[in-house]
């Protein structure tokens, strides 16, 4: 009975160390954002571009060198036909894009007074199907892919105004080797 007692005691200790250890990691997750929010998603973003990148055939690109190009299209390889001697691709056509704000459209001017001049959507679309928005914190031109030789570097810059001429940043980039 006693040992009942002193494990119930001991389990409910271990319980508020627990909740109180959770607390603090939640409370370190608020302190570090919206910095770190940034740039875990440009991470998560570039990476998950990339990874789909790494499955695309190099012939099917568009542009086919792309060349800080701000949208990039490819088929994903689905097989290799002996037969043929050919790499075969699906049909689905994958597009990755900058896409301009309408309320701030690309000119050099911050149209919708958010502190961030010609910001816009970051997207990616599968032809016939609706567009998915990956982010809203890229701005012109921060969204580049670029091809050499058969090394395709994506980068992402995002950006975002925590209040009036106070802007953060974070740069992420990284290569993927194509191999078809
Ligand atoms: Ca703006
Ligand atoms: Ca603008």
């Amino acid at each position: 009975m006693v040992e009942v007692v002193v494990a119930t005691v001991l389990f409910g200790l271990l319980m508020v160390v627990v909740f109180i250890a959770l607390r603090a990691g939640l409370a370190q997750v608020e302190a570090d954002s919206p910095r770190s929010q940034l740039q875990a998603a440009a991470r998560i973003i570039v990476d998950e571009v990339a990874g789909e990148l790494r499955r695309a055939g190099l012939d099917t690109l568009v542009p086919a060198n792309p060349n800080n190009s701000g949208s990039i299209s490819f088929q994903i390889v689905s097989g290799y036909d002996a037969g043929t001697d050919t790499v075969t691709y699906d049909p689905d056509v994958v597009q990755y894009r900058f896409q301009a704000d309408a309320a701030d459209p690309v000119n050099g001017v911050d149209d919708d007074n958010d502190g961030v001049v010609d910001d816009g959507l970051l997207v990616r679309q599968v032809t016939g199907r609706l567009p998915v928005i990956l982010t809203t914190l890229v701005a012109s031109g921060d969204f580049t892919v670029t091809l050499q030789g058969s090394s395709l570097e994506i980068s992402l810059r995002l950006t975002r105004a925590l209040k009036a001429n106070e802007l953060i940043t974070f740069e992420y980039s990284t290569a993927v080797t194509m191999r078809n």
